[in-house]
């Protein structure tokens, strides 16, 4: 008989207190999966006419999923408050902001791909506040290094609906199974492949990259002969890394200084299931992981891969 989520309460240190939560995650996934499918019926594509904190244009969509992922986080009666890309400050969770834990969000990522039918994706991360539990939850409780996540994961809304996450015990793959309604294990402790595979970066920046990624990427290209795929969606392109092998990267270019990829909610919660799954995460010159977050939408250069494919890239890392 397949494992559910449930089999995370019996994972690592912290199962039992995150089965909660990533029920709570898979159910979010469950809703916008649905209001994907049928949004073009429902005018529900396109811009909401307003711009989010990055100064990105909002998609109808971003605000949906947010609302979606914000109720099932409160509903989870474990978290005490949300960090999302979507909301430029923390929403704290009113009738639980006693509770242990809070959340880092990029409730749909990858939004751009929504009008042409692309895949897109949610990815979380879960930190233990820092402040008293008699308290208010404040910025500064999301402001750990990926070292202190307790639980991390993403949801790929592809041609099935993905769950992949970790308790720092492995990285586990979940697929929803609309026969039996819930997600099921379909891809127990993924590992990166240690070669081959593909890199993934857009390379219409090459020209404004910084320190050298240019001739860097270069020189991989010719060491390892890695082909190339590029989707738009950090998800995608880090869920085929993570199975196939390679390299994803977002390098700062003259334009995005400090890269464009959130430190929090995208780089964090994808670098610690990289390394769970046996791969290298980077941010410059040091372990994404060991990054000390300054503010809650910072902004980094990553470099995601495979041992062989980041030393080639990076080899005096
Ligand atoms: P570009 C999507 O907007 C996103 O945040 C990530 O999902 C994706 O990896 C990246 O930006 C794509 O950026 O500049 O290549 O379109």
């Amino acid at each position: 008989m397949p494992l559910t989520l449930n089999h995370i309460a019996r994972q690592g240190g912290h199962g039992a207190a995150m089965m909660p939560i990533i029920q709570g995650v898979g159910r979010a996934a469950i809703e916008i999966a649905a209001l994907l499918r049928g949004a073009v019926f429902r005018g529900a594509l396109g811009e909401a006419g307003a711009k989010n904190v990055q100064g990105e244009q909002q998609q109808k969509l971003d605000i949906l999923s947010d609302a979606i992922f914000l109720e099932e986080m409160r509903a989870t009666g474990h978290i005490c408050a949300v960090g999302s890309e979507e909301q430029e400050a923390l929403l704290v969770i009113s009738e639980y902001e006693d509770a242990d834990y809070l959340v880092l969000v990029d409730p749909l990522d990858g939004s751009s791909n929504l009008d042409v039918d692309g895949p897109v994706g949610t990815i979380f991360s879960v930190v233990k506040r820092k402040s008293a539990n008699d308290n208010t939850p404040v910025v500064d409780d999301t402001l750990q290094s990926g070292r202190e996540v307790i639980a991390a994961g993403y949801v790929l809304y592809g041609p099935a609906t993905m769950l992949v996450c970790s308790v720092g015990d492995g990285v586990d793959g979940y697929t929803y199974n609309p026969t039996t309604a819930r997600f099921e294990l379909s891809h127990g402790n993924m590992k990166i492949p240690a070669t081959g595979g593909y890199y993934s970066v857009n390379e219409a920046n090459a020209d404004k990259w910084l320190d050298g990624m240019g001739d860097r990427l270069q020189n991989m290209k010719k060491e390892t002969g890695l082909g190339m795929r590029y989707v738009g969606a950090m998800v995608a392109d880090m869920h085929r890394t993570l199975l196939k092998g390679g390299v994803f990267l977002y390098p700062a270019d003259s334009k995005n200084t400090n890269g464009k990829l959130r430190l929090l909610y995208e780089a964090i919660p994808m670098g610690f299931l990289m390394e769970q799954a046996g791969g290298k995460s980077l941010s410059k010159d040091q372990h994404v992981l060991d990054v000390q977050p300054e503010s809650l939408h910072q902004r980094v250069p990553v470099y995601f891969g495979s041992k062989e494919a980041i030393n080639a890239l990076l080899p005096d890392a």
